[in-house]
């Protein structure tokens, strides 16, 4: 198929037009199919940009440039008519200005490489929930990913209509005069990469990375920042979030999404192993929901993706070993470090390495005797990444694919936060789940920044959603306010919202291992037990100024390590002097951002708070 076949009148004259401002030596329009999957992965192996893992079959590990290692937030723009469009916590631009100052970028930015025509789905093709792009780019690595990551290929095409969003993308650097890679990952110095987005056009434009949520287009671009825009306008929900399926002993099942920023473990959640009898958890998807309300007023939600783009580091059999099975084959690995055996490597995979390693920079260093290097001389880059298909994943669902998606009981939102928020705790109702979402705040992790001294340093990332939302995050609470009030005759079929937070830190005990107060992983499944049964109502509950949060013994604790049955009340507490400097920081640093954006609804529930915790 040629760039004349295309049948859409207004997806070819688009192609026409990036053609003729990108200049590309050939232009390719993607079918889908393995035999071209395996022709841009020879491609990419005969460039020496990829490396085949004897040990793995159909896998191969690509270094990346050392500065595009993970998203640009700093470059990531959100393009609106106006400022106020994008709100207090995006980058702006003027789209005018915006787009003349790319279209210079553009122009002839494609010199020497082919331009692949990629259409995809976000969503179960014919899914009354899915959304179609079509993707133009420069980078082999960009198609191979996406071909993981989407349902792409020619089947697409009959799907796609004019609400297509076009996806232009550019590694950057042109090829002028026969010039060659030389095995060299292909991007622009930073401050030339633009990750720009225009929400009213629902159109992307991303120049100079080919590193993950930068170029693969459908993913952060398409399916948050685009898509949360337009399920404003729609009245749906476009999210941060996992989707997991959990079973309890009785054969019962829940749907359960819950966002948590970059980094802090959704993949794992989502894969989860239960430590306690009889609970099975499954997987629907480990980063973004889109969520509607079904006939019967409940909230459906499907996985727009079809693969798993995880961190690497810290994955183990421990961990998380369904996402090792999932990355055992037919899997692209990034910025892993590479064994003499023809295996990846990464900090945290559970064994020491033998022998020499090529590290994530490409350098050959003798492997450290323990399984944890330094910081700052890991062997694999702290957000190196497995690309894997997700119907590899030993515990996926058998409804993962459901067009309609699947019905959600429970909301949990989560981050990285070493004090005063409590293992766990239930709105009491939907508006302060909002609050509860809004006021969500992590440790910054390798995945948001390429500057490893912001690592660590706690940030407000409402809904986890900050480097990911649209439009102005004020209306976008209020939206999610909306949604609750739209409902309302429905209220009980609405998801119940819980914050939970298994990173807890004691630094000053010895016997945890790492400082965390909670095991985490496959223990979480005590805390979604509870939340299972909350769901039903179930009386394992005591009042609290800050919402509900279980009662003496409701958290199953059999089998739990003696240190952590003693750190258990510590973390299911309410720390009153935290909370209310939590408050403090909500009232005087957070909140005031959104200005009259900010919903009623929400500053009504810290000042309810605020007098709670007071009275307590
Ligand atoms: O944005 S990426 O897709 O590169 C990964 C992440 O930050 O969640
Ligand atoms: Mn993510």
């Amino acid at each position: 198929m040629t760039v004349n076949d295309i049948k859409n009148a207004k997806v070819k004259a688009w192609v026409e037009e990036c053609v003729k401002m990108c200049e590309p030596d050939n232009v390719v329009v993607c079918d889908g199919s393995t035999a071209e999957y395996d022709r841009l992965m020879k491609k990419c192996v005969d460039a020496g940009l990829a490396t085949p893992l004897a040990k793995k079959p159909n896998s191969f590990l690509f270094r990346s440039d050392p500065s595009d290692v993970a998203r640009v937030e700093k470059r990531t723009f959100i393009s609106s008519k106006t400022q106020e469009g994008a709100g207090p916590t995006n980058n702006w631009i003027d789209p005018t200005e915006l787009k003349a100052t790319m279209k210079g970028l553009y122009k002839g930015c494609m010199h020497g490489r082919t331009m692949y025509v990629l259409p995809f789905c976000m969503g179960p093709l014919g899914s009354p929930i899915a959304k179609y792009g079509v993707e133009l780019t420069d980078s082999e690595y960009v198609v191979l990913n996406m071909d993981i990551m989407t349902r792409t290929g020619e089947k697409t095409w009959q799907y796609i209509d004019d609400n297509f969003v076009p996806c232009l993308h550019s590694v950057g650097k042109p090829l002028n005069n026969g010039a060659k890679d030389n095995g060299v990952w292909a991007c622009a110095p930073v401050e030339q990469k633009y990750i720009s987005h225009f929400p009213e056009e629902h159109l992307i434009w991303s120049y100079g990375s080919g590193y993950g949520g930068n170029a693969l287009l459908g993913k952060k671009c398409f399916a948050l920042r685009i898509a949360s825009f337009i399920a404003k306008e729609e009245g749906w929900l476009a999210e941060h979030m996992l989707i997991l399926k959990l079973t309890n002993p009785a054969g019962e099942v829940k749907y359960v999404t819950g966002a948590f920023p970059s980094a802090c473990g959704k993949t794992n959640l989502a894969m989860l192993i239960p430590t306690i009898p009889g609970w099975k958890v499954e997987t629907i998807g480990d980063d973004i929901a889109w969520m509607k309300f079904g006939k019967d007023g409940r909230l459906y939600a499907i996985n727009p993706e079809a693969g798993f783009f995880g961190v690497a580091p810290g994955t183990s059999e421990v961990s998380n070993n369904n996402a090792l099975i999932a990355a055992s084959k037919n899997t692209i690995f990034t910025n892993c470090a590479l064994t003499e055996d023809g295996d990846v490597w990464w900090e945290g995979i559970g064994y020491p390495a033998k022998g020499k390693l090529v590290d994530w920079k490409g350098n050959v260093r003798d492997a450290f005797p323990k399984d944890k290097a330094p910081k700052g001389e890991e062997m694999a880059h702290p957000n190196a990444r497995f690309t894997a298909p997700a119907k590899q994943c030993p515990c996926i669902a058998s409804d993962w694919e459901s067009p309609e998606g699947v019905p959600i009981s429970a909301i949990l939102f989560g981050g990285r936060r070493p004090s005063t928020i409590p293992l766990v705790h239930q709105s009491r109702n939907w508006a302060h789940g909002v609050f509860l979402g809004s006021i969500v705040g992590s440790e910054i992790t390798a995945a948001s920044t390429i500057n490893p001294d912001e690592v660590g340093k706690i940030r407000r990332d409402p809904f986890a959603i900050l480097p990911f939302c649209g439009y102005n995050m004020g209306d976008y609470f209020q939206h999610w306010i909306n949604v609750g009030k739209n409902s309302c005759t429905n209220a009980d079929k609405l998801p119940k919202i819980f914050y939970v937070n298994w990173f807890r830190k004691d630094d000053n005990n010895a016997d945890l291992p790492g400082g965390f107060m909670w095991p985490g992983y496959g223990d979480n499944s005590r805390v979604l037990a509870w939340i299972f049964d909350r769901c039903d109502g179930k009386d394992n509950f005591v009042e609290t100024p800050i919402g509900y949060m279980p009662k003496d013994g409701a958290i199953n604790t059999d089998g739990l390590a003696d240190y952590y049955k003693k750190t258990l009340p510590e973390i299911t507490k309410v720390d009153k002097e935290g909370w209310l400097k939590e408050v403090k920081d909500i009232r005087e640093n957070h909140y005031p951002k959104f200005g009259k954006h900010l919903p009623k609804e929400l500053s009504a529930c810290l000042d309810d708070l605020e007098s709670r915790l007071n009275k307590a």
